[in-house]
């Protein structure tokens, strides 16, 4: 997990042929789409513009440390050249094995590589009916193990599994039960064999290394791997939707980042390419901008750990060691003031200019951080790195009535 923390933001990549009818990853299944009909995309699927090093040059400016691809989605059709299926990128218009292609920039681009699998794939009818049609359901589950097998074996080192679609069609069977229709316990201990190092997701019903909170963001308990996943646009949709103005803005995207970043998780946002394969303007800019913001102030991100500290009215607090980062959403002017602080300060400093604020500790708890600039530098995330004496504590919550009579 030691990467896994220290890297706190990954780039997530919905592609496949949903992307060309751009409206969204679920078209197939929410227009009831005939799967006949739907494979015929296969032959007009043919990204052009699909060139997987500028996916991760996009992730690099990002400040982004990993990428995740669907390698296959509920639709069933792969990324990747499949011995146990037809209905994949390489035997069709495209010609190309886009997970190859992937691999190969991520690892050259220095960034870890993840695989996002989904279980389920809506062409067999023994998903829906999996009592009326064990045949088909048991078939989906062999195609899920070869496929899973074939992606643990053909890429070279692979850092984290992804998996999804594990739930059942009446959406009401236990995790675990599931877990024990698609035989995860034994999937996974074959993944581990394959790929030791790799870290695997809870959606097969197994909890493995990590939760996966989905559109929000949600820290598990201390020492538990979880990463929260948000797509930039808005709307449910992670793949590729057309006609999409509401896109979620740069601080509200800082703000779930640094919010992951608190609770030791993972922040994994989302891109649905075009159907040429390229990355739409809105979702590049906004990732750009983000990683502008990371190059001055990523130490209060890449390898956060908790901080008990209150937060006040101002932002979030991360730590690394016995140095703590607030990072202010709501600007105070030219004084800061941290509630409850029993730890001592010994300096403090604004890390988009570097220059030093004055501290001094009041006497119920109260650290105040002056000199600041009336304006802040960045417009709407601006980090105050304060480094204590110790790993910084805060005071126990005082007697109310002495509180309130000044005398606490
Ligand atoms: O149904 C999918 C959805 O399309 C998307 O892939 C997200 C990403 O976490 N997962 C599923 C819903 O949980």
């Amino acid at each position: 997990m030691k990467w896994f923390h220290e890297a706190r933001f990954g780039m997530f990549i919905h592609f496949g042929l949903y992307s060309l009818l751009g409206r969204g990853e679920w078209v197939m299944s929410e227009e009831r789409i005939p799967a006949a009909e739907y494979a015929k995309l296969a032959w007009r699927f043919n990204p052009k513009k699909l060139d997987a090093s500028k996916w991760a040059a996009t992730a690099k400016a990002a400040g982004a440390k990993y990428m995740v691809l669907t390698t296959r989605h509920h639709d069933g059709f792969c990324l990747f050249d499949s011995k146990v299926s037809d209905f994949t990128s390489a035997k069709t218009a495209a010609g190309r094995d886009i997970v190859a292609e992937f691999v190969t920039a991520g690892r050259k681009a220095g960034l870890r590589v993840g695989f996002y699998y989904s279980l389920l794939d809506w062409r067999f009818p023994g998903y829906f009916e999996q009592d009326k049609l064990p045949g088909s359901a048991r078939a989906m589950v062999a195609q899920a193990h070869a496929q899973v097998r074939e992606l643990m074996t053909n890429y070279g080192r692979i850092d984290v599994l992804w998996y999804d679609g594990g739930w059942g069609a009446d959406g009401k069977t236990p995790m675990q039960e599931r877990a024990k229709f698609w035989r995860a316990a034994e999937l996974n201990a074959e993944v581990r064999s394959l790929q030791p190092h790799i870290l695997i997701n809870n959606r097969s019903g197994v909890s493995e290394d990590l939760d996966t909170p989905e559109q929000r963001v949600e820290a598990s308990a201390a020492g538990r791997g979880w990463e929260s996943c948000m797509t930039i646009g808005d709307s449910y949709g992670w793949g590729y939707i057309a006609n999409n103005p509401n896109m979620k803005t740069v601080p509200q995207l800082l703000q779930h980042l640094v919010a992951a970043a608190a609770g030791e998780g993972n922040f994994l946002l989302n891109v649905g390419p075009r159907p040429d394969g390229a990355i739409r303007r809105e979702e590049e800019a906004r990732l750009r901008a983000m990683g502008q913001w990371l190059k001055t102030n990523g130490r209060a991100i890449y390898g956060s750990q908790r901080c008990d500290l209150r937060w006040g009215m101002l932002g979030m607090w991360t730590r690394k060691g016995n140095v703590g980062y607030l990072n202010i959403f709501r600007w105070p002017g030219e004084e800061a003031v941290i509630p409850l602080v029993a730890t001592k300060a010994l300096s403090a400093r604004l890390l988009a200019t570097g220059k030093k604020a004055a501290i001094r500790h009041e006497h119920n708890g109260r650290l105040v951080i002056s000199g600041l600039p009336k304006k802040p530098p960045h417009p709407c995330v601006n980090v105050i790195e304060v480094k204590f004496d110790g790993e910084p504590q805060p005071l126990a919550e005082p007697d109310r009535a002495a509180w309130l009579d000044g005398k606490a």
